[in-house]
């Protein structure tokens, strides 16, 4: 694994507790993590489960012991470290969003289905796909359920940004992100959205704003300084917030928020979906529900219902805890590393593949050169007599 911060524990959590849930077809092994700093990495190691620290991510993908390569790094390393790590011969783990343009998306798309005929598998982490209530409501929609899609409505929300003195990190500087809550929280939305409605986004319409511009630099970080008042000031060169509407192929429409300005809100993800027969409602604040409203049924007992999604039948269930007893975030990792493995095992294409994460950045790019247009139309003021 490269990378060991907040995403790298997530994924170590999920690499340690996969293969005593499930049984795999192979046994995971934590072999090496990688990381600049010395100690800090080797720290890391002792503290998330890997049996050795690297400090080059090139010695790491060199390593006989290393067969899988899990990439937990910001965005700006994702298609380098990728495209390495495959042409060593090594499956790739790349965490969302792939890459930070669609140029570097194709490079790596490419790569990997050159390495797909040579039987190894490439994986974009979309992880919130492999929360049980999502793949049911994927489910559901696949067999006719709620009948003809009308809308899909997703929204994430988080507030770490309200606070103005928040630094300058990497997540906020395009070289090192991409883009802002489009890329980190838009790209889950979209890939749910079209998980979850089975069909790709077609077109957008997009509005974004960055509404602190400049923020305090960390000591030690390489960015443009502006000389302000008090500590050093650094451009915010990203989105805080993107609101866009969507359309499918099939006529459905789609609206989505990312923002990371929504006062108590934390990690709020909401999917919508309305079909002709009936509607699916998902939060993920209560990720073991999913509610349906069948408009098949009479009137006047018709509502939404909670489905508890914590039966055996329901998916990754089975292996988990008796009926009622709950699975959280972390989980969702587990999840993720055992349908990874079973692709590397059975040799069958992994989802969401590199194209599939190629197709999300081609998403993101439309929604910034949409809302790069700005073509906000405004209407005639209203005068007071
Ligand atoms: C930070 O905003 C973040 O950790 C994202 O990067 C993750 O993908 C999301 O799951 C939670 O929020």
């Amino acid at each position: 694994m490269v990378g060991y911060a907040f995403m790298g524990a997530a994924h170590s959590q999920g690499w340690r507790t996969v293969g005593r849930v499930f049984d795999l077809p192979l046994e995971p092994r934590l072999a090496a993590v990688c990381g600049r700093d010395g100690s800090a990495v080797r720290a890391a190691a002792d503290r998330l489960g890997w049996a050795a620290a690297e400090t080059d991510w090139r010695v790491l993908i060199e390593r006989d012991d290393v067969d899988l390569v899990d990439i937990c790094t910001p965005g700006d390393s994702h298609a380098e470290i990728a495209i390495a790590a495959l042409e060593a011969g090594k499956h790739v783990l790349c965490e969302k969003p792939l890459a930070n343009s669609v140029e570097e998306a194709e490079a790596m798309t490419e790569v990997a289905q050159q390495a797909q005929q040579r039987g190894l598998v490439a994986m974009t982490g979309f992880n919130y796909r492999r929360v049980p209530a999502i793949a049911l409501a994927r489910r559901m929609v696949a067999d006719g359920r709620i009948g003809t899609l009308r809308h899909v409505r997703v929204s994430y929300l988080q507030d770490w940004l309200v606070d103005p003195a928040f630094p300058l990190t990497w997540r906020l500087q395009k070289p090192y992100a991409g883009s802002g809550a489009l890329g980190d929280l838009g790209a889950h939305a979209v890939d749910l959205a079209q998980y979850v409605a089975g069909e790709p986004v077609a077109g957008v319409s997009a509005l974004t704003e960055t509404f602190v511009r400049e923020r305090p630099v960390l000591e030690g970080a390489s960015v443009g300084l502006s000389a302000a008042g008090g500590g050093a000031l650094g451009q915010v060169t990203v989105d805080d917030a993107a609101l866009f509407t969507g359309r499918f192929a099939s006529g459905a429409l789609a609206s989505f928020e990312a923002t990371r300005f929504a006062t108590g809100r934390k990690n709020a993800l909401k999917v919508e979906l309305n079909g002709e027969r009936g509607s699916l409602y998902f939060e993920l604040e209560r990720l073991n529900e999913l509610y349906f409203h069948d408009q098949t049924e009479p009137g006047v007992s018709a509502g939404f219902r909670r489905i508890l999604v914590t039966e055996p039948e329901h998916p990754y269930l089975e292996a988990w805890w008796p009926p009622g007893h709950g699975l959280g975030y972390e989980h969702t990792f587990a999840h993720q590393a055992r349908d990874l493995v079973h692709a590397i095992a059975e040799g069958t294409a992994p989802a969401p593949s590199f194209a599939d994460g190629l197709q999300v950045q081609r998403v993101l790019a439309a929604v910034e050169e949409s809302a790069a247009k700005n073509s906000v139309y405004t209407p005639v003021p209203v005068t007071s007599a």
